[in-house]
């Protein structure tokens, strides 16, 4: 079977926790990226229907005879290929609510990120949102070392890139939350993670479009 390929426009947005995953993974994959702008055409007009997928959208994978969209239905498949998925009862509890607890607060800011007419009005909405919300997670991480206890699983890398966004957001979002700092620390410290971190397949890209009031680095 040939490398698994992922393919996404030339963000880090929502491919951004599936690329830390296949790295985390070990696997082996290549991208198919579209430019936001001069390529847009090349998936709307071109691509996106001619894939033989489900649901058309961007990020998709193919990997072999399996195609999919939907960012994490992948992480999902991923895990559950590579052995980074949660297995007990217990544990599936715990990564289900958070990847949906984390889901609902990254899309809503993704609502201000996009904002061009209320942008204000609409980041201090968002922030008093994630101020409440954010010091759940840090309560979940000051017993556990990861989401579901002692094990990395793909949820991780959910939180985690959802927390290096909030962080580019507003960096006291996370300052504030000790453990949430600290978790950031531990995934960004995994071998496989920091060597990926520093070789050529790292690319340093905005988390939203050039089209997006704000747009966003790592
Ligand atoms: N529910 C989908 C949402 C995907 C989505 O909104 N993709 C945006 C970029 S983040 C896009 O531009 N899709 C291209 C399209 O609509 O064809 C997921 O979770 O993957």
């Amino acid at each position: 079977m040939g490398k698994l390929v992922l393919g996404y426009w030339n963000i880090h947005g929502l491919a951004s926790p599936i690329r830390f995953l296949l790295e985390l993974a070990g696997a082996e994959y290549e991208e198919e990226l579209y430019n936001t702008i001069e390529k847009k055409d090349e998936w709307f007009e071109g691509k996106k229907e001619s894939l033989g997928l489900l649901y058309p959208n961007l990020p998709y994978i193919v990997d072999g005879d399996v195609k999919m969209t939907e960012h994490l239905a992948i992480m999902r498949y991923i895990a559950r290929k590579y052995n980074l998925a949660p297995t007990t009862e217990q544990e599936i509890i715990v990564s289900d609510q958070t990847e949906s607890f984390v889901f609902d607060i990254r899309f809503r800011f993704y609502r201000t990120a996009y904002n061009t007419d209320n942008y204000e009005a609409s980041k201090v909405e968002f922030l008093e949102l994630a101020n409440k919300k954010l010091p759940y997670l840090n309560n979940l991480l000051a017993n556990n070392e990861y989401v579901v206890g002692d094990r990395l699983t793909y949820v991780d890398v959910v939180v985690y890139d959802f927390l290096l966004l909030m962080r580019a957001f507003e960096p006291e979002l996370i300052s504030k939350n000790a453990n949430l700092a600290r978790f950031i620390d531990t995934i960004q410290k995994l071998p496989k993670m920091n060597d990926y971190m520093n070789s050529n397949r790292w690319v340093k890209r905005t988390f939203c479009a050039p089209f997006a009031t704000f747009k966003g680095s790592m």
